[in-house]
């Protein structure tokens, strides 16, 4: 397999950009492999620079459930761009934006635009600090929020795949209201509660954490932190910048029934472009500035450009349907890869809801921090590696999470599984 493209941009970008990668987890460096340099993407395929061609299961981490160029979000792109990008003064389609966030997101009845995910985090975590008057925030081990100070504890992501506990840069008085507790461990969550319930501001909480791999909610563990939170006056964060108009067009709060007061969105919001958002009841978003005095800005936020994208896949999405589709291909595609693991006699638990799954190298089950990191990420290594050779593109780590989109077809699933069969086989000889 040629990549000697992708290896000659990676010497000129590592002389240019920490580590040649603008963010940690593309570095390939938890699964031995270079990164691949990309240069298009179409469907469900991306195709590197030296004209290898994959099917992707990353879709930029969660953005593109409708795979790449979909038609409607370039042509939506396309006509906001020929009339300018950014202007730093409202624009009418920040308004269709937020109507059709607050029509989709049950909980959602005001919301504000902002550029990433860790800033949406970041920013609901402060205004619930505002609001409530409290310090104190709970979140859960293997988590992760964003790189904002206060939620780099115990995190998920690109900290547990480099094992980095929090990380240098962090003065500790910035993290010491923050408590991490073990995820779906509501008895820990009660007693933190009892204890210090009436100094939480908010528990923050992946509904579905696909940080650590993806690790499903105990029953009743939702349930459990909306009534604790309600009982001691705190806010209950759903973050949902995966899971938003990923498992249902309102998200895991729809497709669980569990209202949040406020929520974290990213990724597919932005359709490709970056955006991320926050939102939640009125009478807390009041207290965000202008309207308030909890302050939160941004130049670019709520750009047309970035706000045409977002707004095209989510029209697309609130049509419905593809919901069901994407469950039945995930579902297909889970069943191919538990056969193929089987045949080759290696231990591998596949955690999977919607079109959201993780291949765990580890008998199972996992259903936290430290059941996941049981997994053998050296053989999920040997295991990404073997699926690249055969035109797969999986997260390069083994605490990600892997994405079906409307795009993957049956023939693109049936080539993923066959090519698990084959790369399974090498894991067991490695
Ligand atoms: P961004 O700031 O990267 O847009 O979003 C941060 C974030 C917040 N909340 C959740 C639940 C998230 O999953 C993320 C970001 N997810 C990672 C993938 N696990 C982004 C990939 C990366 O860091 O490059």
């Amino acid at each position: 397999m040629n990549l000697s493209e992708s290896k000659r941009l990676y010497e000129q970008a590592r002389q240019l950009i920490p580590g040649g990668v603008n963010s940690p987890v593309r570095s390939g460096k938890a699964v031995g492999l270079e990164p691949l340099f990309i240069k298009k993407g179409k469907g469900c395929r991306i195709t590197d620079e030296d004209g290898n061609v994959y099917i992707d299961y990353v879709g930029s981490w969660g953005p593109l459930i409708l795979g790449h160029c979909n038609p409607e979000v370039i042509a939506a792109v396309t006509e906001v761009l020929a009339r300018g990008t950014s202007y730093g003064i409202p624009t009418r389609i920040e308004i269709e934006m937020a109507r059709k966030v607050v029509e989709m997101v049950p909980s959602i009845e005001m919301v504000r635009m902002v550029n990433s995910g860790t800033e949406a985090a970041m920013s609901a975590i402060r205004l619930a600090r505002g609001y409530t008057g409290r310090k104190k925030i709970i979140k859960f081990n293997g988590c992760y929020h964003g790189h904002a100070d206060s939620l780099l504890v115990k995190s998920g992501s690109g900290l547990m795949t480099f094992g980095i506990p929090g990380t240098p840069g962090v003065p500790e008085e910035i993290v010491k209201h923050t408590i991490a507790l073990p995820y779906n461990d509501l008895e820990a969550v009660r007693r933190t509660m009892e204890e210090v319930g009436s100094e939480v501001a908010a528990i923050i909480v992946e509904p579905v954490a696909a940080n650590m791999g993806v690790v499903l909610p105990a029953e009743g563990f939702l349930a459990g932190l909306r009534q604790t939170c309600t009982e001691n006056g705190a806010l209950l964060i759903f973050d949902e910048v995966i899971t938003g108009f990923r498992l249902a067009p309102g998200g895991a709060q729809e497709y669980f029934g569990i209202t949040p007061d406020l929520t974290c969105l990213g990724k597919i919001i932005g359709g490709g472009l970056p955006v991320g958002a926050y939102g939640g009841k009125k009478d807390i978003m009041e207290h965000v500035a202008p309207e308030g005095n909890v302050y939160q800005a941004g130049t670019l936020s709520g750009n047309p450009l970035a706000m045409s994208a977002g707004l095209a896949m989510l029209n697309i999405l609130g049509r419905g349907g593809i919901y069901e589709e994407l469950e039945k291909k995930n579902g297909y595609l889970c069943a191919g890869l538990a056969q193929a693991a089987a045949a080759a006699g290696v231990a591998v638990t596949l955690n999977r809801i919607g079109s959201l799954g993780c291949g765990f190298f580890t008998p199972g089950p996992v259903t936290d921090l430290e059941s996941a990191a049981k997994a053998d990420s050296a053989a999920y290594g040997v295991f990404f590696r073997e699926m690249v050779k055969r035109g797969v593109y999986l997260a390069p780590a083994q605490f990600e999470a892997f994405f079906v989109g409307a795009a993957h077809e049956k023939e693109d699933l049936d080539l993923t599984i066959q090519a698990a069969f084959e790369a399974l086989k090498a894991v067991k000889e490695k």
